[in-house]
């Protein structure tokens, strides 16, 4: 294994330790201006917590029950059982287990979100919000079988939702509906042989913390299979259902140009930095912002250019493939946008939006908004966005941003001239547009092998490693191997800021690739949206496996999720192993004390589900591993190699 990040940070001069953390040119400049400002950011706490705690690194510590807290001894000299019995291999479980389901619940109970306004549509109260995408609607309507023949866009609307809202709590044991619409025939066999067909989101969430629980279950391997479920429900019901819904509400994403890094701040606007996840809340803020009056009081305030919204992590992806709203930066960037001293507000849902925020800004004039009734940080100024009254609240937040900006102190400003172009916004319906109507073209390149494969990249950024390192290494390698890649969250924001998200980017692409990019005029690296949006690269996967009347896990597909932290990431890549696809992860699981649970994630899962877990924390090593996996399945389905 490499040597570990902290170890060579704590050795370097303050120089390279700005420029180790991260591969982004803006992050050393502001890392610099966080001292000088005496400012602490994630890389200092991170540091902080050195040496982070070996149990806890291992998954080997159970506080599941008031007779503990209990930890097992790796070693084999101390305990070996916690204080109910417990051994190694439950406690590992569990907690895996556990992140799994807080990871399914954080995207399901967004999708709740989107779902609860989407039927406030044909209910009348939700007035701000209505269906942009007319096509999608019938679309998903079909789908889900219901007929829309003579029937109004707010009917069908209230079909979609009764249905997308029963998915949560429905009783008895059929399948999701939505997972039922959209996965394909030969999955659903499988996932029906192993009995992990999910029933209902919530049901499983809730089981798989009842079988945490202390005395319940304690086999790893049937916590793992029920895991599997879990995500299942998550990947084709909840993350699939708000991206379908917020695409009918707010457009489906077609290629858009963008601007992406901290450069897309302004001297001379109000700005504004919309964070967290969920539309409902990002795309009125930037309808908002554009409200005339409140553009001229900005212009009165000093702000010349009026008002400038931009994005920060999946909320800023969400408006970025739609709106082509420029975006700051991914998770690590959060506090940098802050240092910069020219940011007004940042006004956040949930989800990755770092409590230390409050703290960096208390040092600048920046407001930190929290919006949603179930995140409130302590020092926060907490507008509560009315669903029922939009528009109008999400003006009100914007004045506060607006009536801030005289309070900028102009000596503390300092914005990195760092921007990239990007083409963005690559749904599923526009790749299929892209190669006119058909999946014929993608296929046929994939058969012959001008494409040899696809991998779905995914994932946040982590101080454990090089801040955007692995991201970029993985995806060149893997582009320069003629694999197309396709991707989703801070990994996408990633590939905008580098430049991968350029068609000239083909340029760095193998023959194969290049051809086919050239000829459609796309990069060689796709933008699929936020991280809940995975489930489009769940719908491709599955299209394309239906053309070729194989199983999912037979396709030379592979996905990775380089410098994943969040305990969602746990749940997409369950999803993506329970459908049949190999998943790299390139920070290394709290699983390692465990030999039977590794055993079961990275090779019994294999047996059962097709796909598998791999860890590699090296990206030019891991980008082989998935090339070999490519390579393997191709030769498997006697494609040339
Ligand atoms: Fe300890 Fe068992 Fe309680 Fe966990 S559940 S804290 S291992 S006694
Ligand atoms: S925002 S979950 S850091 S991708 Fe979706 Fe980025 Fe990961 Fe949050």
């Amino acid at each position: 294994m490499e040597e570990r990040i902290y170890e060579r940070l704590m050795k370097a001069s303050r120089r390279e330790f700005y420029e180790g953390v991260s591969s982004d040119p803006t992050v050393p400049q502001l890392l610099e201006k966080a001292e000088r400002d005496k400012i602490e950011t994630v890389w200092h706490r991170y540091l902080a917590q050195q040496p982070q705690c070996g149990f806890g690194l291992l998954g080997v510590c159970c506080r599941n029950c008031n007779m503990g807290p209990c930890r097992i001894d790796p070693f084999g000299y101390g305990p070996q059982k916690g204080v109910c019995g417990a051994t190694a291999d439950t406690i590992v479980a569990r907690n895996l287990m556990r992140m799994l389901a807080a990871g399914a619940a954080a995207h399901s109970d967004h999708a709740r979100d989107i779902a609860e306004v989407f039927m406030g549509i044909p209910e009348g109260w939700a007035k701000d919000y209505g269906i942009n995408d007319r096509e999608k609607l019938v679309a998903v309507a079909e789908r889900l079988g219901i007929e829309t023949d003579g029937k109004d866009e707010k009917e069908i609307a209230r079909e979609i939702a009764e249905i997308a809202l029963m998915e949560f709590g429905k009783p008895g044991e059929d399948p999701l509906k939505f997972l039922e619409a959209y996965a394909p025939e030969k999955r659903k066999e499988v996932w029906k042989k192993l009995g992990i067909t999910p029933r209902a989101i919530d049901r499983e969430v809730t089981e798989m913390m009842h079988r945490t629980h202390m005395g319940v279950d304690a086999d790893p391997l049937s916590l793992i299979a029920h895991g599997l479920r879990t995500a299942l429900a998550d990947g084709w019901s909840g993350s699939l259902m708000a991206t379908e819904l917020s695409d009918i509400m707010f457009g489906t994403p077609k290629p858009i140009k963008v601007w992406a890094n901290l450069g897309v701040l302004r001297e001379d606007a109000v700005n504004i930095m919309v964070h967290g996840h969920n539309p409902v809340l990002s795309m009125k803020i930037v309808e908002a912002a554009k409200d005339p009056e409140l553009n001229e009081l900005a212009k009165k305030l000093g702000a010349t250019g009026g008002i400038n919204v931009v994005g920060m992590c999946c909320t800023g992806n969400e408006v970025l493939v739609r709106l082509g709203i420029p975006v700051a930066g991914n998770l690590l960037q959060q506090e940098l946008a802050i240092i910069t001293g020219a940011l007004e507000a940042v006004v956040v849902d949930y989800q990755c939006i770092m409590p230390a925020l409050v703290d960096v800004a208390s040092c600048y004039h920046t407001k930190v908004i929290t919006t949603e009734p179930k995140t409130h940080i302590p020092g926060a100024l907490h507008i509560e966005f009315d669903k029922a009254n939009a528009l109008e609240t999400a003006k009100e937040i914007v004045r506060v941003a607006v009536e801030n900006f005289p309070n900028r102190r102009k000596d503390r400003v300092f914005i990195p001239k760092e921007k990239m172009e990007a083409v963005v916004g690559f749904s599923v319906e526009a790749i299929l547009k892209a190669l006119g109507g058909t999946l014929k073209p993608l296929a046929e390149a994939l058969k012959v092998g001008k494409i040899k494969g696809i991998a779905g990249v995914v994932g946040c950024t982590n101080p454990k490693t090089r801040h955007d390192y692995s991201h970029v290494t993985i995806t060149k390698e893997l582009i320069k191997n003629d694999v197309l890649v396709v991707g989703t969250g801070c990994w996408a924001i990633t590939m905008s800021k580098a430049g991968l998200f350029k068609p000239e980017a083909a340029e760095l692409a193998g023959p194969g690739l290049k051809e086919v990019c050239k000829s459609l005029g796309i990069p060689p690296a796709l933008h699929m949206g936020s991280c809940v949006d995975c489930s489009r690269m769940l719908v491709a996967i599955a299209a394309l496996a239906d053309y070729f009347g194989v199983d999912m896990s037979d396709l030379p597909v592979v996905g990775s999720a380089p410098e994943w932290m969040s305990e969602k990431a746990v749940s997409i890549g369950a999803y993506f192993v329970a459908s049949g696809v190999p998943v790299h992860l390139g920070t290394v699981p709290p699983v390692l004390g465990s030999k039977r649970v590794v055993e079961i994630l990275t090779e019994e899962a294999e047996k059962l589900v097709g796909g598998k877990f791999f860890v590699e924390t090296d990206p030019k090593k891991a980008a082989e591993a998935m090339l070999n996996i490519i390579i393997e399945k191709r030769k498997r389905l006697g494609w040339p190699v």
